[in-house]
């Protein structure tokens, strides 16, 4: 049975109706799961709460998570806790960089700007993951979101794809520590999606152009593909799968 119903997932990073996050919200809600969504700062609050209200269900929840605090993060999973008991997996779809470190050379990153794109985008998952085995005391599937810019050198990525491979050693590490409590944790690679995060990286349409004319299926992803990607890795589908990076890429990443 392959179904998500009476299963419960933490959806973390939706900031608007592009969002990868998003995407994966769906296909989980379709599936039959019921979701817990968790938002930076009470900027997305009302529109989070308005996408969640298009989905023909009511029970879902609504937390804010600002991920750089630890305070916030094991406060969030224990309100969660007290409001669910149980969850069955979690998706972190969530980083951040200085704008202009995300453009020209990677030589120019600042310290701070470094730090900063560590803490968020990959920190956080070990951060999130210490907080969330708590709860997924059926075992659980942990899923984030990572780049090819973290595999090899993608033109103006930069600092993210230096904590986008910081992010895939720590979803391999984390897979590594939780197994044994029956939590999978999976990567997804997702080929370039234009989102307000996708805005920020510089020359973007350039990226998009090439996935386009050089991808085997010569068509950009959309978060609805990778939505069901995440599907699978929260389903008992994907039950033999752990420590991995799945492309969702219309196969990009294969091309020399
Ligand atoms: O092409 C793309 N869009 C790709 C994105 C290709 C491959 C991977 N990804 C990754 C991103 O790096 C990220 O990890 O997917 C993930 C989701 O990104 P997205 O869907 O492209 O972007 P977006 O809709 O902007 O969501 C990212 C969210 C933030 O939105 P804002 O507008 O605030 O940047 O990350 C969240 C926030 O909701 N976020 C935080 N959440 C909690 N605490 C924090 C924080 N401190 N900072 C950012």
């Amino acid at each position: 049975n392959f179904s998500l119903e009476g299963r419960t997932y933490v959806v973390m990073g939706v900031a608007n109706k592009r969002s990868i996050a998003w995407g994966i919200a769906q296909s989980l809600h379709n599936a039959g799961a019921r979701l817990v969504f968790t938002y930076a700062n009470e900027r997305f609050e009302k529109p989070v709460r308005d996408l969640a209200a298009t989905l023909d269900r009511d029970d879902s929840l609504f937390y804010e998570c600002d991920v750089t605090s630890d305070e916030a993060i094991e406060q969030t999973f224990e309100n969660i806790k007290n409001d669910v008991g149980v969850i069955h997996g979690l998706a972190h779809c969530i980083a951040f960089a200085k704008r202009e470190e995300l453009s020209g050379e990677f030589l120019n990153t600042s310290r701070e700007g470094f730090a900063l794109a560590q803490d968020i985008s990959a920190f956080s998952l070990a951060a999130i993951a210490r907080s969330a085995k708590d709860l997924m005391t059926e075992g659980g599937s942990i899923l984030t979101l990572t780049y090819l810019g973290g595999e090899r050198v993608v033109e103006n990525y930069n600092v993210m794809g230096v904590a986008k491979a910081s992010l895939d050693a720590t979803m391999r590490y984390l897979a590594n520590d939780l197994g044994k409590y029956g939590v999978r944790v999976n990567a997804i690679s997702a080929g370039p999606i234009r989102t307000v995060s996708a805005k920020g990286v510089g020359d973007f349409n350039a990226i998009l152009k090439e996935i386009e004319e050089r991808s085997p299926l010569r068509k950009p992803v959309t978060k609805e593909e990778v939505g069901d990607t995440a599907y699978f890795l929260m389903s008992d589908l994907s039950r033999g799968v752990t420590g991995e990076i799945i492309h969702v890429d219309s196969g990009y990443n294969i091309m020399g």
